[in-house]
């Protein structure tokens, strides 16, 4: 038996030799060692044996197992480390190439425009309020002194999906909610900015649809003065320290006194250009203090209570501010007109050197 059992050891040495993954490594090991294996037949057989014989194969067989398993073992702690090798030289990554460049988007002029004003608003205590897009005839026109048949309304033309309910020709009827939903007559300043629609044909300077931001102040004894304030505080943070502004005396329905307001040209100091058209002066915003018919049928006191209010055109702003010359290029995503507007992803983006 103590022959078989070396030339399984020699066998086992040779077969060793062959092994070059832990896979057939573990082959190995089930054929020599496993259940069935021949050593295990010899153990088995060692019961047959007398007792001198059992002591002397049994210890053969021992030494033999132990070669077999310590050899194993070696065998597998180099394949392992081989294989790690392996591993952390193929996925090696090479950190000096450069980086993929990665095409970052930029805040859309408008909605920076428009962010840039309700910051101005905020930081003068206002609250920022967005309301519906498809709105009623209600709210949109007769409560702010348009009555069915009234003339202004044919300037303000709109989408109408029902006989009572349009797409919002202006955002006051936000405010209009918001008075309505003030029971307790507490002050109002808000800010309310979003898209409105007209049926107007498309040019260079008018689109179906475009963005406003209306605002509105209501308390006691708020008078001209304030809006006045209000607006040139506006006009100096948006266009410049320097900056002047006039009023024009004009009509709206919803506003009485109306005014229409311009600031001193910011492009010649008031000189007179191509931008002012030679007068010196720039149309901005409309505003006026809130119509006694808008301020009862929102259930306030006209006696009581006063209010002014003021509306602008977004697009208008930022054709003025970046000298955009045809409001189509807000809503037409062309890369070569949006990409100007980047600049501040792109000097972020050279610096943090990607
Ligand atoms: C309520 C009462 C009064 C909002 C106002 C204007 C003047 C105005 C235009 C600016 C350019 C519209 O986008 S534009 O064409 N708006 O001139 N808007 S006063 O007056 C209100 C609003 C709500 C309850």
């Amino acid at each position: 038996m103590k022959e078989e059992i070396l030339e399984l050891r020699k066998s086992f040495e040779l077969d060793l030799r062959n092994v070059d993954s832990l896979n057939t490594l573990n082959d190995l090991r089930i054929n020599y060692l496993g259940k069935k294996s021949k050593i295990q037949e010899f153990s088995e057989a060692l019961r047959d044996l007398s007792n001198d014989d059992k002591r002397e194969i049994g210890k053969y067989i021992n030494d033999t197992k132990n070669f077999m398993e310590s050899s194993l073992n070696v065998l597998r702690t180099n394949l392992e480390l081989k294989e790690l090798n392996n591993k952390l030289s193929n996925e090696k990554i090479d950190v000096t190439l450069p980086g993929t460049k990665i095409n970052v988007g930029s805040i859309h002029p408008i909605t920076k425009t428009i962010n840039e004003i309700e910051d101005l608003f905020i930081s003068m205590g206002y609250d920022v309020l967005e309301g519906p897009e498809v709105e009623s005839d209600l709210y949109n026109f007769e409560m702010l002194n348009l009555p069915k048949g009234h003339p202004a309304r044919d300037t303000q033309d709109s989408f109408y999906i029902t006989e009572e309910m349009l797409l919002r020709t202006q955002t006051s009827p936000v405010q209009v909610r918001t008075m309505l939903a003030n029971t307790d007559k507490t002050p109002i300043r808000i800010i309310c900015p979003g898209k409105t629609y007209r049926k107007d044909n498309d040019d260079a300077t008018h689109s179906h649809q475009f963005s406003q931001i209306e605002g509105l102040v209501i308390d006691e004894n708020i008078s001209l003065a304030h809006l006045k304030g209000t607006l040139e505080v506006f006009a100096k943070k948006m266009f410049g320290d320097e900056r002047e502004i006039r009023f024009r005396p004009s009509y709206f329905p919803f506003t009485e006194p109306s005014i229409e307001v311009d600031i001193s040209c910011f492009n010649c100091g008031g000189k007179g250009c191509s931008l002012c058209k030679g007068t010196g002066w720039i149309e901005i915003l409309g505003a006026g203090m809130v119509h006694p018919n808008v301020l009862k049928m929102s259930g306030y006191d006209s006696k009581k209570y006063s209010g002014f209010a003021f509306g602008m055109g977004p697009e208008r702003i930022a054709m003025l501010k970046y000298g955009i010359t045809d409001i189509r290029n807000f809503y037409t995503s062309d890369l070569r007109f949006l990409n100007q507007f980047d600049r501040v992803e792109k000097e972020w983006y050279h610096e943090s050197k990607w």
